[in-house]
């Protein structure tokens, strides 16, 4: 049985209850409510699919004859239809999701539809697809971070849809492909292949491990299986270079609580893995921000249960010194992206994005923010700044 029925036998149902018999226009909506075809958006003068109809399945800037007429609208496309007060997408809006059921007698959308527009995700309706981002030109030549070559740090945005944006430093996306919402962990920092251009790497939903060789033009070549087994662990980091060989190492934490260094050949593949002990299970995100505190030897964040920021100094020889508490109250942190110099200082800085409202009813004020923690070179942050807030709808930076 579909929504609006369902939604009209309620109504009929308490109508009963209160002794009032069933009245001809509600028989009549029932009516008009299926006569809109599955994937379209249909939209009726009258309230609850009353009246004449209209149907449509493609973006409508202007309404034509419907200018300002509908009153009531059910969604059957596979997409939000976002719903404008204003002609060209704008003006306030109202996002509907798919198959939603039949809507009416909403206040701020009765008769005051100007346009219509279908998305994958709901923040499509106001904002672009990835994350806004910008990074300034960096003096340094962090080796890390930089996809497409012209200096700036860049992200890699992923939508709720699966599909995986290139956001250059300029703020420019290019979309990737779809299909990444299979993957668990994704993961960059710095060149893996001997190419001297930054790579990803990305686990899927099997455990299987997979190389997608960057091409230093913000784009990845044909991917290259690293294996598989790689579903028990709880995190996969690429770091950089650990072991001081100069070449990309990668960290994975299991879900028993060891560490485990993966040192990279410099080919794209790694040898034999070493155990950089236990004790690491409280440890839900790790990212390798490179070197932080000045010693020129990639370094390691890691957030604990409880919130706290631990930085693990590295040592260069694959392991690291004893660790610093940076502070706490990073629980709230939805993703870390360690991408290098950001604000154009020449010192690593870390970006984090707090939870994401859309998806937490539960989050704070302080949701879907992109904050910059700038690095002062010495081990530790400046107090953040927020860089954007449009950190919503989406499924993860990299
Ligand atoms: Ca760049
Ligand atoms: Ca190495
Ligand atoms: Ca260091
Ligand atoms: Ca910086």
């Amino acid at each position: 049985m579909n929504r609006p029925l369902r939604r009209l036998l309620v109504a009929a149902g308490s109508m009963a209850l209160a002794a009032v018999p069933l009245s001809a226009p509600a028989q009549a909506a029932t009516m008009s409510a299926s006569a809109c075809p599955s994937g379209y958006l249909c939209g009726w003068s009258g309230t609850d699919a009353t009246g004449s109809m209209m149907k449509t399945r493609t973006d409508m800037p202007t309404m034509g004859t419907w200018d300002n007429r509908i009153r009531s609208y059910w969604n059957r496309t596979s997409s939000v239809s976002c719903l404008y007060s204003d002609p060209k997408y704008s003006g306030s809006y109202f996002p509907d999701p798919p198959d939603n059921g039949l809507s009416s007698y909403d206040s701020s959308l009765d008769k005051a539809i100007s346009s219509v527009k279908f998305v994958p995700n709901e923040r499509e309706c106001v904002d672009p697809p990835y994350a806004g981002w910008y990074a300034q030109p960096s003096p340094s030549t962090a080796g890390f971070g930089d996809l497409n070559g012209d200096g700036r740090a860049d992200l890699l945005s992923r939508d709720r849809s699966g599909r995986l944006w290139f956001v250059s430093g300029t703020g420019d996306g290019t979309l990737l492909g779809g299909g990444w919402n299979s993957m668990t962990a994704l993961t960059r920092h710095g060149d893996l292949t001997g190419d001297g251009t930054e790579d990803l790497v990305a686990r899927d939903s099997s455990g299987e491990l997979w190389l997608y060789p960057g091409n230093g033009w913000g784009k990845f070549g044909t991917r290259k299986d690293l294996g598989g087994g790689w579903k028990s662990m709880a995190t996969v980091t690429a770091t950089g270079d650990l072991n001081g060989d100069g070449r990309g190492d990668l960290l994975a934490r299991d879900s028993a609580g060891t560490l485990w260094l993966y040192v990279g050949t410099g080919h794209g593949t790694f040898g034999a893995r070493k155990s950089l002990g236990g004790g690491w299970k409280s440890m839900n995100a790790l990212t390798a921000p490179g070197d932080l505190n000045g010693d020129r030897h990639g370094d390691l964040l890691a957030r604990d249960a409880s919130g706290n920021l631990w930085l693990y100094p590295g040592n260069g020889h694959g392991s690291f010194g004893a660790r610093k508490l940076l502070g706490g109250g990073w629980g709230q942190m939805s993703a870390f992206v360690s991408v290098g110099d950001v604000d154009g200082d020449g010192r690593n800085d870390l970006v984090a994005a707090t939870q994401d409202g859309y998806l937490n009813s539960d989050a704070t004020f302080e949701a879907n923010e992109l904050r910059l923690y700038a690095g002062n070179g010495k081990g530790s942050f400046a107090k953040y700044q927020v860089l954007y807030r449009d950190w919503y709808d989406l499924n993860g930076g990299f």
